[in-house]
């Protein structure tokens, strides 16, 4: 993945960029693209982030603090989807500019609360219309960025493809002539307000998100129990928490499987985001309704591990 950060010297300007969709439109993919590096897990699976990671870029003389929040939810059901939708007002309180990102394959009902909020906020709004990549035929993209330009007056569209990496720079540029005079408020080779030990925890989770079944990965949580830099590996064991005895026994799978499939692939990525040797050990455990268990969510809402 390349990286954006354009090298241009610092000008003076600094802001917060919150950055909301429905679920699954790409919204942290497109902060891996903009910081340059896996800061934030990204799944086929709607609900894959949990909670706020900030990812931190400079461009255009300026420094970026984008805010990958979880995908909206209108009808916040369970503990979890409070939760996540907490992470996002958390976001929105402290921003400079507000960035909705939507599907431009197809305009979908739960993308008009998005849209809505957008509209009736103060600071300036933009649109990314992501995906685009998928569109063979870019006139097709015509009629919905005129309608929504209408709909949306004070709103910058932006056509973009994260996963590719088209419009990002027209995207920043964008965004970075609305941040407001300040220092910087991290240093430059900063990307992420994650520790190592919680960026674990996520790449764990983000192999369950990505081999299990439908409802597995909504229940379960990953916990580093340790992290420890030894003198040629980085020693890391987790547990990963389920609700039930039915699911402990897919994660682990017909003798242990799943569970070892599920490390090594998690090994794999944790090896590339510390360039170093890992030896990754994780055991599954129940937990009886730590869905519902305020430290076990608390835990959570302060970034995994
Ligand atoms: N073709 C294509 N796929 C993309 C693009 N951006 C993201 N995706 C895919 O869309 C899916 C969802 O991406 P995420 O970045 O996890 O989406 P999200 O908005 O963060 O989702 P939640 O965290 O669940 O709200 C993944 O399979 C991505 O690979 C893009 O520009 N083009
Ligand atoms: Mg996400």
């Amino acid at each position: 993945m390349s990286d954006i950060n354009d090298g241009a010297p610092f000008a003076g300007r600094c802001g917060r960029v919150a950055i909301i969709g429905r679920p699954n439109v790409g919204k942290s993919t497109l902060v891996n693209r903009i910081v340059g590096q896996k800061i934030a897990i990204t799944s086929r699976r709607p609900q894959t982030t949990r909670h706020r990671v900030l990812g931190i870029t400079q461009a255009e003389g300026a420094q970026l603090v984008f805010s990958d929040t979880p995908g909206w939810q209108p009808r916040p059901r369970t503990a979890m989807d409070k939760l996540m939708n907490r992470q996002i007002d958390l976001a929105l309180t402290e921003m400079n500019a507000v960035l909705m990102v939507a599907d431009a394959r197809a305009w979908r009902e739960d993308d008009d609360p998005v849209a809505e909020w957008l509209q009736s906020s103060k600071c300036p709004k933009f649109l990314a219309l992501n995906k685009i990549d998928r569109i063979e035929d870019k006139r097709l993209l015509l009629p919905l960025i005129q309608g929504l330009a209408e709909r949306l007056p004070d709103v910058e569209i932006v056509p973009i493809s994260a996963l590719k990496g088209r419009g990002i720079s027209e995207l920043l540029r964008s965004l970075a002539r609305v941040m407001p005079e300040g220092e910087a408020e991290f240093p430059e080779d900063q990307v992420t307000d994650q520790s190592e030990r919680a960026l674990a925890a996520e790449l764990i989770r983000e192999q369950l998100m990505r081999q299990l079944g439908e409802e597995l990965p909504y229940a379960a949580h990953v916990a580093v129990m340790a992290f420890e830099d030894r003198p040629t590996v980085t020693y890391i064991e987790a547990e990963i928490w389920v609700e039930k005895a039915g699911q402990k026994a897919i994660v682990i799978g017909r003798q242990g499987a799943r569970l070892k499939e599920l490390g090594t692939a998690a090994r794999v990525a944790l090896e590339q985001m510390l360039g170093r040797p890992v030896f990754l050990q994780t055991h599954v455990k129940q937990k009886e309704a730590w869905t519902q268990d305020p430290f076990s969510l608390s835990r959570i809402e302060l970034g995994g591990g």
